[in-house]
């Protein structure tokens, strides 16, 4: 009996050693929430992974859209004119028969397929393409879509969960068919109106706020109308016009617009200036565009150095160690300094007197002096130091590519961290390189079909546009 107990005894303890032993599952331990990725920044998988992107777009605002898609993981599959391609490929080229920085830098992580799309065989493989994508991007000319034959009803039709997105260069309106690049949208998008010194031209911006910028506009489009389709089922138009996405990044000049119908714009420099204000916003040259007064301030060296200069702002809450800094302690009391108010007329002096100490200081040490005291300044960085800025390397925003025609390469790499998603810069695809794979591979076509598909000339480029391409 007392063995019997002992044995039941000992079973039962083992149970329960192996109850303890077992561990909770992960969803059970976290009231079924999800926890945290045990593994790695940005090693937990592919965002977009299972997206398909059909990439009819060519240049800069369309390709950037792609990109940045592709890096988050959607497969996107680039269509090219045969022979040709994308323009950018042979644009600005600086290695002989390479393809250019331009390209390389605008189509990493995608694959490229040589397409006529005008031929009937290219129409069959264009649909047969458009049935097995999410999303068709699109950034051709006005009409040119619909002039191919691929009208949105005719899409739809083909797959009602088809996204079908596009930039034009305007909405509808007195401009809808007119051709657009970069610079013609800043300028109608009220960029280049309000850039630029008062007694000046209007300027041009160097960023790319309307290609770049709209082709940011379009992924986010693409992304809402992804969720939306998880909802409806249903697959829909994002349309983007680079006006409209330029004059969205000029918001707060249309905000000034308005509040110049109630008096002069106090904390432009013309105010303190006494230059009265005309009906529009003028040009404001580096006045801050926010609430803290800022300008573009020398530094030592700016002499010989064009990018010898610090964006130094007088932040409120910091003027007084302002005043530390660089030595002009009295402001701090002086009425006519002292608050943000009183020292609107006065910003030319301030920044001129501010302008002293930082010519004695090269741009780094007036970041390291001002940053120490939290006063906000930024270093006028060149293109030249950005590339060789170790800790840009370090987080994936530059990245070093090799490419098999032209080597290595810098490029920018996903500016956007997620930390659940691998986001791998791979180089940009040659012109067809995976045009076979994509015809056998993703459409189905069998080898006879694929070599037909190549002789009729849908995928490779005519006789006489190979003769001049040679
Ligand atoms: N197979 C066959 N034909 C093709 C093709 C393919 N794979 N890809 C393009 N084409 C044809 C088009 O069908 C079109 O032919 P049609 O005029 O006979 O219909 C032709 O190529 C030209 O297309 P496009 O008008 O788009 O190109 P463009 O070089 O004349 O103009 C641009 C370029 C950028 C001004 C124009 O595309 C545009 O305004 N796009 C919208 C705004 C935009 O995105 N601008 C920014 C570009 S980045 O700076």
């Amino acid at each position: 009996m007392a063995t019997k107990k002992r044995k039941k005894a000992r079973a039962a303890s083992k149970r329960i050693v192996k109850l303890k032993a077992k561990k909770p599952s992960a969803k059970a331990a976290n009231n079924g929430l999800p926890r945290p990725s045990t593994k790695p920044w940005g090693k937990a998988g592919k965002a977009l992974q299972g997206i398909r992107i059909l990439d009819l777009s060519h240049v800069q605002a369309g390709p950037t859209c792609t990109q940045l898609l592709a890096w988050f993981g959607a497969d996107v599959i680039k269509v090219e004119r045969p022979g040709v391609g994308d323009i950018t490929r042979g644009q600005l080229r600086d290695v002989p028969d390479a393809d250019s920085l331009y390209f390389t830098m605008l189509n990493h992580n995608k694959r490229s397929i040589t397409l006529d799309t005008k031929h009937p065989k290219g129409k069959e493989v264009l649909e047969r393409l458009i049935k097995c994508c999410d999303v068709l991007v699109e950034n051709f000319g006005p009409g040119v879509l619909d002039r191919m034959g691929y009208t949105w009803e005719h899409i739809h039709k083909l797959n009602p969960r088809m996204i079908v997105a596009s930039i034009k260069g305007f909405g509808p309106g007195p401009y809808e068919d007119c051709k657009v690049y970069e610079n013609v949208a800043q300028c109608a998008g009220g960029a280049a109106s309000t850039t630029g010194f008062r007694d000046g031209p209007p300027l041009v911006t160097g960023a790319q706020i309307g290609d770049s910028g709209n082709g940011l506009h379009l992924a986010v489009g693409i992304v809402t109308a992804l969720y939306q389709r998880d909802r409806t089922g249903r697959g829909q138009r994002v349309n983007v016009a680079m006006q409209d996405g330029v004059l969205n990044l000029c918001r707060v000049k249309l905000r000034d617009q308005q509040r110049l119908q109630r008096g002069p714009l106090a904390e432009y420099s013309q105010h303190g200036e006494g230059i009265p204000f005309g009906k529009s916003v003028p040009r404001a040259g580096n006045d801050s565009g926010g609430g803290q007064p800022g300008w573009i301030l020398k530094c030592k060296g700016w002499e010989t150095d064009p990018d010898a200069y610090i964006y130094f702002i007088t932040q409120a809450p910091v003027w007084e160690k302002i005043c530390d800094v660089i030595g002009k302690p009295e402001w701090k009391t002086d009425k006519d300094y002292a608050t943000p108010k009183a020292r609107l007329p006065r910003l030319k002096h301030i920044f001129a007197t501010i302008e002293q100490w930082t010519m004695t200081k090269t741009k780094f040490e007036v970041m390291e002096i001002c940053n120490a005291v939290d006063i906000p300044v930024g270093p006028i960085l060149s293109m030249k130091e950005i590339a060789e800025e170790p800790s840009l390397r370090k987080t994936g925003t530059m990245v070093e590519v090799d490419h098999p025609t032209r080597g290595k390469y810098l490029t920018v790499g996903n500016p956007i961290k997620l930390s659940d998603s691998i986001s791998e810069v791979k180089r940009s695809p040659l012109l067809g390189e995976h045009t076979e794979e994509i015809l056998g591979a993703v459409l189905g076509y069998s080898a006879k079909e694929v070599a037909e598909i190549k002789s009729s000339g849908a995928v490779t480029p005519p006789e006489k546009v190979r003769a001049a391409a040679a």
